[in-house]
C-alpha cells in the first residue's frame, strides 16, 4: 500500500514537473527594417523556430546606383530576431537555388563554436539546421561568416537579433530597427550603374557609402521613420561595418538612456553620441517633447552629408514653445544629403539563348564584373597567395576543359598558376551555361591572354561528365 502509493505520487510529481514547463513551440515573428517584431509577453521559455534564406539580389544602392547585394531573408540588414531569455532557438538557413555563393550564419547570441557559422553552412538551394539555448540577453549582431567573410559581410550579409530580458525592459510607446553599414564600391559616389564590390578599397577601409538600412535614404524622406509629441522612443542600433566604427547621433534630442554595446544595463543617461562598434549595438531610448524632423547620423559627419549615413525621424503633434521656439531646417540636411527618392530595382530581361562572340564579350564583361572581380580583381591580376590571377594565365591559354570546369564545379586544394601557389577555394558559380560561355570568353580575350572563345556546348559537356577534370593538378 504503501510502496504504491510512493510510485504514484512519483508518477504524479514527473507528471506535476512536465506540466509545469511545457516547452510551447512558435515560429518566431521576423520583420525588415525599420520594424520590429511585437514584444514577447510569454513568461516561460518556449522553443522558437526561426527560418531565414539567403539570396543574392541586384538592388538600389543609391539614385541610379545598384548593387548585388547579398542578403539575409532578402533586404539589407537581414530580418529583426526576437527571442526571449532560456528560448531554445531552432535555426533553419535556407540558401535560394539562384544563389551562387554557399552562405551561413554567425549569431552572436550563440553560445557554440563560429556562434552557429559551421553547423549552419549551407550550398545553394540547400537548406541547414541547429539549435541554441539563448542564455545571454542582449541586443546582438548576426552575420555572415562564410569565406572570403569580410566579403560576404561587405555585401550586406548581417542583421540583429534581440534576446529579450526575462525581466523585461519597461515599455515604450515606439520600437525601431536601425543598421548601419559601409559599402565599397568600384565607382566613386553617386557614379551610376551596376557597381562592383572592391576588395581593395575594402582592405584600406574606405567606402563610398555609409548607409543606415542598406541602402541611401532607406531611412529618409518617405521611408523616415515616425513618433508623436510625449511618445517614448526605443531605438535598436546595429552596426554591420565590415569596417567602421559608428558615432551614432540623433541631431536635435537627447538619448534619455543608452544601453550601450547591446547590453541589459541602461547604464548611461543623458547621452548625445554613442559609439557602436562594428559587429556590435547600442539600445537608445527617448521621449519626444516636440515636433519636427529629427536627423539620425554617423557623426562622423562626412559619412553623413556625403556617403549617405542620414536617417530621419519625423515627429508630429503641438509645438511647445518653451521647449524650442524658431523655425525647422530639415531642407538643408535634405540639399545637402542628396539622393533620398525610391527608385524600384529595374526587372531582369531576359536572357537569350544564343550569343555572337561580340556579344558574349560585352555580356561576360558585366558577368566578370558581377561574379568574379572582387576575388580575381579588376584587370584579372588576383591578389597574391589568395586568388590567382586570370590575366596572361597559362591555365586559360592551354586548357579550356578545364578551366570551364573550375567555374562549373568550382576548385579546392593546391593549384600552382605561372609559378605562384595557390591553395584556397573557389565556390562552384551558379551560371548558366551561356553565362560561362560569356564570362570566359571575355577572360580569354582580355588583359593580354590569348583570344578564343568558348561555347555554351562546350560548357554542357563539361556539365554533363563528373567532377574529375577539377581534381587538383600541377601544370
Ligand atoms: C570568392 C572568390 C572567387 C570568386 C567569386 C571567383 N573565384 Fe575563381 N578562384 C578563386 C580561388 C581561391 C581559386 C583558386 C582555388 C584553389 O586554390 O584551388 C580560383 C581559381 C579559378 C580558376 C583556375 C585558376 C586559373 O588561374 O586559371 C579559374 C579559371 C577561375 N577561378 C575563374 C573564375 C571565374 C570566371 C569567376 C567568375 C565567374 C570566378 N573564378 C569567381 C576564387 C574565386
Ligand atoms: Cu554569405
Amino acid at each position: 500500500m504503501f510502496r504504491k502509493s510512493m510510485l504514484s505520487l512519483g508518477i504524479m510529481f514527473t507528471w506535476f514537473a512536465l506540466a509545469q514547463e511545457p516547452m510551447s513551440t512558435e515560429k518566431a515573428v521576423l520583420t525588415h527594417a525599420p520594424d520590429v517584431p511585437p514584444a514577447i509577453t510569454r513568461t516561460q521559455p518556449a522553443k522558437v523556430v526561426v527560418e531565414v534564406e539567403t539570396t543574392e539580389v541586384i538592388k538600389r544602392l543609391a539614385d541610379g546606383v545598384d548593387y548585388t547585394f547579398w542578403t539575409f531573408g532578402g533586404k539589407v540588414p537581414g530580418p529583426f530576431i526576437r527571442v526571449r531569455e532560456g528560448d531554445l532557438v531552432e535555426f533553419h538557413l535556407s540558401n535560394h537555388p539562384n544563389s551562387k555563393m554557399p552562405h551561413n550564419i554567425d549569431l552572436h547570441a550563440v553560445t557554440g563554436p563560429g556562434g552557429g557559422a559551421a553547423s549552419s553552412f549551407t550550398t545553394p538551394g540547400h537548406s541547414s539546421q541547429f539549435s541554441f539555448k539563448a542564455r545571454n540577453p542582449g541586443l546582438y549582431v548576426y552575420h555572415c561568416a562564410t569565406a572570403p567573410v569580410g566579403m560576404h559581410i561587405a555585401n550586406g550579409m548581417y542583421g540583429l537579433i534581440l534576446v529579450q530580458p526575462e525581466v523585461p525592459m519597461p515599455a515604450v510607446d515606439r520600437e525601431y530597427y536601425v543598421m548601419q553599414s559601409e559599402f565599397y564600391t568600384e565607382g566613386a559616389y553617386g557614379e551610376e550603374g551596376l557597381q562592383p564590390f572592391s576588395m581593395k578599397k575594402a582592405l584600406t577601409e574606405i567606402p563610398d557609402y555609409v548607409v543606415f538600412n542598406g541602402s541611401v535614404g532607406a531611412l529618409a524622406g518617405d521611408n523616415a521613420i515616425t513618433a508623436n509629441v510625449g511618445e517614448t522612443v526605443r531605438l535598436y542600433v546595429g552596426n554591420g561595418g565590415p569596417n567602421l566604427i559608428s558615432s551614432f547621433h540623433l541631431i536635435g534630442e537627447i538619448f534619455d538612456s543608452v544601453y550601450t554595446e547591446g547590453g541589459v544595463l541602461a547604464n548611461q543617461h543623458q547621452v548625445q553620441t554613442t559609439l557602436v562598434p562594428a559587429g556590435g549595438s547600442a539600445i537608445a531610448e527617448f521621449k519626444l517633447e516636440v515636433p519636427g524632423t529629427f536627423i539620425l547620423v554617423d557623426h562622423s559627419i562626412f559619412r553623413a552629408f556625403n556617403k549617405g549615413a542620414i536617417g530621419m525621424l519625423k515627429v508630429s503633434g503641438p509645438e511647445d514653445l518653451t521647449v524650442y521656439s524658431g523655425k525647422q531646417a530639415d531642407t538643408v540636411y535634405l540639399a545637402e544629403g542628396g539622393a533620398i527618392q525610391t527608385v524600384p530595382a529595374a526587372d531582369k530581361p531576359e536572357l537569350p539563348t544564343t550569343m555572337t562572340k561580340s556579344e558574349k564579350l560585352a555580356f561576360g564583361d558585366r558577368l566578370y564584373k558581377a561574379n568574379c572581380l572582387a576575388c580575381h580583381q579588376s584587370e584579372g591580376q588576383g591578389i597574391p597567395a589568395a586568388f590567382p590571377p586570370l590575366a596572361k594565365s597559362d591555365f586559360i591559354t592551354v586548357d579550356d576543359e578545364r578551366t570551364i570546369g573550375v567555374v562549373v564545379n568550382g576548385l579546392q586544394g593546391e593549384i600552382t598558376v605561372n609559378n605562384h601557389k595557390f591553395n584556397s577555394v573557389m565556390p562552384a558559380m551558379q551560371l548558366t551555361d551561356l553565362e560561362i560561355a560569356s564570362v570566359l570568353t571575355f577572360v580569354k580575350n582580355s588583359w593580354g591572354n590569348t583570344g578564343g572563345e568558348i561555347t555554351s556546348d562546350q560548357v554542357a559537356k563539361v556539365r554533363a561528365k563528373p567532377a574529375a577534370n577539377t581534381q587538383p593538378q600541377e601544370h
